[in-house]
């Protein structure tokens, strides 16, 4: 096909194309798609022009708009939940830069039916080295009624619950990634239209890989079961008869990005230090375990699926091993080894 008469679908087109699969559907899922897919868009602006922060005005002092520059990890959470806020779909949002959730409180919010837990900039502490950073969410249904407040306990779900959960990479381009039940797609950036385009239709995460993903730093911090694993990893590969590829760029977003699309596991185990990790369960390795377990890859907390862990704390953390289904399989035979 001549590639002028090619069709892209964009996001809107694609989850509007969805919806009409859907005849009861309200739109309220797409709707709120699009309001994070506008707010990645601004934050992908600031993120590209990070670097010239110092240059163009150093903090304290302001802006066009007349308000003091902010770090970027504010600047982003703050588009999250204005746009969330201005939508119709979402009665309340928690993430990981609040102390507490937050519950919007007018009359449209209050009968929305969804609630959206976020990461606005993951990654962060990268940003000064112009490594790629990254958005993640998860997307629930409220449990308490519509037209009231929600409360802690919309939060304080399972990621088994999860209607949708996604991720935006601010790399070398810019995606959006987001799963339903039904599949996961992927949505590059053309940054000459302005609009995410369909780039990576029904993701799938190959069964085996050949990349592991880890901190070595703290090796002699794991429990015996996970060094154990990470000498295998050095020594052995399905495919070659040689050792695993290590890859840790310290940014989950695109550690976990990249073996999504070819096949690999990444782990951030508890440590002697800190027995839970460092991965926040709700904002970080809920939406990814959903994403890719929904992509045909497995998660866990070294015990059962990160899907049916019930939070009982909102910034509550869990040791992640997320990845290819086999190689997830490879590590649970040496995290429970059989007598
Ligand atoms: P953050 O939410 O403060 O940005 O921290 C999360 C990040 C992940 O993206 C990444 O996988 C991990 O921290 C890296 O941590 P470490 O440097 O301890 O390996
Ligand atoms: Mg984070």
């Amino acid at each position: 096909m001549n590639p002028i008469n090619r069709q892209i679908s964009t996001l809107d087109e694609f989850t509007i194309q969805s919806l009409r699969q859907f005849p009861h559907a309200t739109g309220e899922l797409s709707s709120l798609l699009r309001d994070i897919g506008l707010a990645a868009k601004r934050v992908n602006v600031e993120v590209n022009k990070a670097g010239l922060v110092d240059i163009l005005g150093d903090h304290g002092s302001t802006n066009v708009q007349g308000e003091e520059v902010k770090k970027l990890d504010i600047y982003a959470n703050n588009q999250f939940m204005g746009v969330l806020q201005r939508g119709v779909s979402c009665a309340g949002i928690a993430s990981e830069e609040l102390d507490d959730y937050v519950a919007f409180d007018d009359a449209v919010s209050r009968n929305s039916k969804y609630i959206c837990m976020f990461d606005p900039l993951d990654g962060s502490g990268n940003i000064d080295v112009n490594v790629s950073i990254g958005t993640i969410f998860g997307i629930y249904r409220r449990v308490t009624e519509r037209g009231t407040p929600v409360t802690k306990e919309d939060f304080l779900q399972k990621g088994i619950n999860q209607v949708a959960a996604g991720y935006v990479i601010y790399g070398s381009s810019t995606m959006m990634v987001y799963a339903t039940r039904r599949g996961v797609n992927g949505f590059t950036l053309d940054p000459s239209i302005g609009e995410f385009c369909l780039s990576h239709p029904d993701i799938k995460c190959p069964e085996w890989g050949k990349i592991y993903s880890v901190n070595h730093g703290n090796f002699f911090q794991y429990a015996d079961g996970v060094k154990k694993y990470i000498t295998e990893c050095q020594h052995k590969c399905k495919d070659t008869g040689g050792p695993y590829t290590q890859r840790y760029i310290g940014s989950m977003v695109a550690d976990v990005h990249r073996n999504l699309i070819k096949g690999g596991i990444f782990m951030y185990p508890g440590t002697i230090e800190k027995p839970k990790g460092k991965l926040r369960l709700l904002y970080e390795c809920n939406p990814f375990a959903f994403i890719v377990e929904v992509a045909g890859g497995k998660s866990s907390n070294g015990e059962v699926s990160i899907l049916d862990i019930q939070p009982t704390e909102l910034h509550q953390r869990a040791p992640f091993f997320v990845g290819s289904k086999k190689m997830m399989e490879e590590l649970e035979g040496y995290l429970h080894p059989r007598l």
